[in-house]
């Protein structure tokens, strides 16, 4: 009998998941230390039992965000086949960016990519009594008591984990989270209780070709401009590269071209198929904003998607392509996948 391409794809899921091994205790102990946010391997609590379980539940956190954000695009567009759902603009491949909300505090405001499921799902998970599959199901179906925009658009957004909901106008948010960083600190001059902690950091993601509209470049060269003179910038720019901008390929290494060597402007590549080390590097760049107040730009390499996965197939391959959507799995941090 003939599979749908989600069962296809569940069935791959699930083999990968069963052909991979065990954690060895090395790892688990170098990767606990680093969900303590030290970027070092070896703390106290090396060796111990809770140090083992704590590895366990916090990648299993990790995991669960991940997967859950996979299987919200495969509903979204079981919602739109069923005329129920409005939006299927998915997350799949981008889920690594799960490894950047947990290296963040909650209170950190975040203007996000729309492609941040995972970064949702991960954030919310450090809030109690957030129902995040609920928040985002609600803009898919486009209902009324969605929490951010009441149905009107479909965004990431939320007041209670600090994150502040964007339009799909690429890099429109980027002014507004340089103009958010430079508030953090001028607040406190102008006499104003800012919402934030004042030693928040402001994260922005956003695509590879939104990194060459005028507004990006324009965000960039303020956070830069202020940074000169002197002025705290605490601002975490976070690049997801899935090297394709709707049809357009971006051009190897263009990203690290344009961004890799800007005065006052520390950069970094991270490859989202290897969380652990992925985790280290991305743990570190939060740290280094949180502690020098200085902009930092971290290119994600993510995989998979495009901006109308439809439209996008059929220009690319002359036909609607299915053969990589549905024999591909996830690893969670970086798999292409059918959306
Ligand atoms: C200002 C603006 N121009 C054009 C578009 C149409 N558009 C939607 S997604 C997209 C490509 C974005 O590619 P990228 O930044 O790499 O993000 P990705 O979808 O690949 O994650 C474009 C051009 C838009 N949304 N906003
Ligand atoms: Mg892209």
């Amino acid at each position: 009998m003939a599979r749908s391409p989600a069962e296809a794809l569940d069935a791959h899921f699930r083999a990968a998941l069963a052909s991979l091994p065990d954690l060895s205790e090395a790892e688990a102990h170098m990767r606990y230390s680093a969900s303590d946010k030290s970027v070092e391997a070896g703390t106290a609590e090396e060796g111990t039992a809770e140090a083992a379980e704590g590895a366990r539940r916090w990648w299993e956190g990790l995991y669960e965000a991940q997967v859950a954000s996979r299987q919200l695009d495969f509903v979204a567009r079981e919602l739109q086949e069923r005329g129920e759902g409005f939006y299927t603009i998915g997350s799949a491949g981008h889920e690594a960016n799960a490894l950047v909300a947990l290296a963040l505090r909650p209170s950190d405001p975040a203007l996000l990519h729309y492609r941040s499921g995972a970064f949702y799902l991960a954030r919310a998970s450090q809030v109690p009594g957030s129902t995040p599959v609920r928040d985002v199901l609600q803009g898919l179906m486009a209902l009324a008591d969605e929490p951010i925009a009441g149905g009107r658009h479909k965004v990431f957004g939320h007041a209670d984990l600090s994150i502040i909901p964007q339009t799909s106008t690429i890099a429109s948010h980027l002014p507004r989270a340089v103009g958010l960083a430079l508030a953090l600190s001028r607040a406190g001059r102008l006499g104003v209780e800012p919402r934030w902690p004042a030693d928040s950091v402001v994260v922005a993601s956003f695509g590879d070709a939104s990194v060459n509209h005028s507004t990006t470049t324009g965000a960039v060269n303020a956070a830069l401009n202020a940074a000169h003179r002197g002025l705290p910038v605490p601002l975490l720019f976070v690049c997801e590269d899935n090297g394709l901008g709707v049809s357009v390929p971006t051009p190897p290494g263009w990203v690290s071209a344009a961004y890799g060597s800007r005065p006052g402007l520390t950069y970094l590549d991270v490859d989202g198929a290897h969380p652990a080390s992925a985790w280290s590097q991305i743990a570190a760049a939060v740290e280094h904003v949180r502690r020098s107040r200085r902009p930092t730009f971290l290119r994600l390499q993510c995989s998979g998607s495009s901006a109308t996965p439809a439209a996008t197939r059929r220009s690319r391959t002359g036909g609607p392509r299915t053969s990589r959507a549905t024999t591909t799995g996830i690893r969670c941090s970086a798999r292409p996948g059918p959306c």
